[in-house]
């Protein structure tokens, strides 16, 4: 663990002047993330004080019109995010469709070179019960050369993020981001208002014991998963088995537990669902990104998943992502899919 004392903003400036060219607009967009999740977070920690979970358009004790949290989220950083003067595009899971920047915000000198994409909350279905819920978001350079951006901005492969991260609303909020140079964390203290570094330069373990999946799909899955996810139970400590189950169904908290223990996270294709059921822009491409940065590897189960070319901005894919050496193995088994 780092013991250094240091704000996430300082953070951020001090890898930007690792290139003497960087104009400062990718640190600006990554201080308003964490900006609208400081307003996130607040909400989400007020929940359970509130009655607004699960409903729409309903009031609140003071009779103001409360949203839904992630209906909240979604706006809160688009808010937060379009007045930047550095986006062109915003893409959420909870639009259909992209969002052009209005010309009015933005910049001219320099013109606004990014897209942002986003999963305003993922897991929340979990709010009610307290369970660690997250954001995630990547960015990439704009392809189009001027005025508002367009859907080929949205639709780029993984592999293009200048950078990617999430914050989760848990026992504590953490933000972990990357933006090419090693994986960073941070955690909110909310006394100050600041995200003060908690864990620089994470790195994944190359190899765990513990998969994350929901098993209550076993039947419909294919064979070779079947046999792997049966393989990993058996009693051969030689191998380093068995393996222990964590899953909460909640991708950051499951994610990040991995990250930081080592583990292997699957969310794969079955008889009902041909892609699985996550989405490649809002969450695979994003934590995909922080895995490799952290040593890890993440993959379709055939295919790197940073390399995969989206054709539709809510595109699903089946995911395995985590501890290198597990991710190869459970590939190992479905390439005879
Ligand atoms: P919700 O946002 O509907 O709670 O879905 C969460 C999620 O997209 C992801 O965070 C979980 O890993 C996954 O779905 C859990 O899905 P299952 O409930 O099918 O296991």
């Amino acid at each position: 663990m780092n013991k250094k004392f240091v704000t996430l903003y300082r953070h951020i400036i001090e890898q930007e002047r690792k290139f003497p060219d960087a104009t400062g607009q990718l640190s600006d967009l990554l201080a308003d993330i964490a900006l609208a999740c400081k307003l996130i977070s607040l909400e989400v920690n007020r929940a359970g004080l509130i009655d607004i979970l699960g409903f729409t358009g309903t009031e609140n004790v003071h009779g103001e019109v409360v949203k839904k949290l992630d209906v909240f989220a979604h706006d809160t950083l688009v808010r937060a995010m379009e007045v930047s003067g550095h986006l062109c595009a915003i893409a959420s899971e909870e639009s259909e469709d992209f969002i052009p920047v209005d010309e009015k915000f933005m910049g001219n000198k320099p013109m606004s070179k990014y897209i942002i994409q986003f999963d305003p909350l993922d897991g929340s279905s979990n709010i009610d019960a307290n369970i660690s819920i997250g954001t995630i978001f990547s960015i990439y350079r704009r392809i189009s050369k001027s005025g508002p951006g367009t859907l080929e901005d949205c639709l780029q492969q993984g592999s293009k993020q200048v950078a990617s991260g999430y914050i989760i609303y848990g026992s504590s909020t953490i933000m972990v981001y990357s933006t090419g140079q090693g994986v960073h964390g941070f955690t909110l203290d909310p006394t100050v208002g600041e995200f003060l570094l908690y864990y620089e330069n994470i790195r994944i373990p190359e190899k765990s014991r513990t998969y994350s999946v929901n098993e209550g799909n076993y039947t419909n899955w294919d064979p070779n998963l079947q046999r792997y996810i049966s393989d990993l139970k058996k009693n051969e400590p030689a191998k380093g088995r068995p393996y222990k189950t964590r899953y909460v169904g909640s991708l950051v908290a499951d994610f990040h537990r991995n990250l930081l223990y080592g583990g292997i996270f699957m969310y794969p294709a079955d008889s009902k669902n041909k892609n699985g059921k996550l989405r490649l822009l809002y969450e695979a491409n994003p934590l995909a990104m922080i895995v490799e940065q952290a040593g890890g590897r993440a993959t379709n189960g055939i295919e790197r998943i940073l390399d995969i070319k989206p054709n539709d901005l809510h595109q699903k894919t089946p995911l395995f992502i985590g501890s290198k050496d597990d991710v190869l193995e459970a590939e190992k088994y479905l390439v005879t899919l």
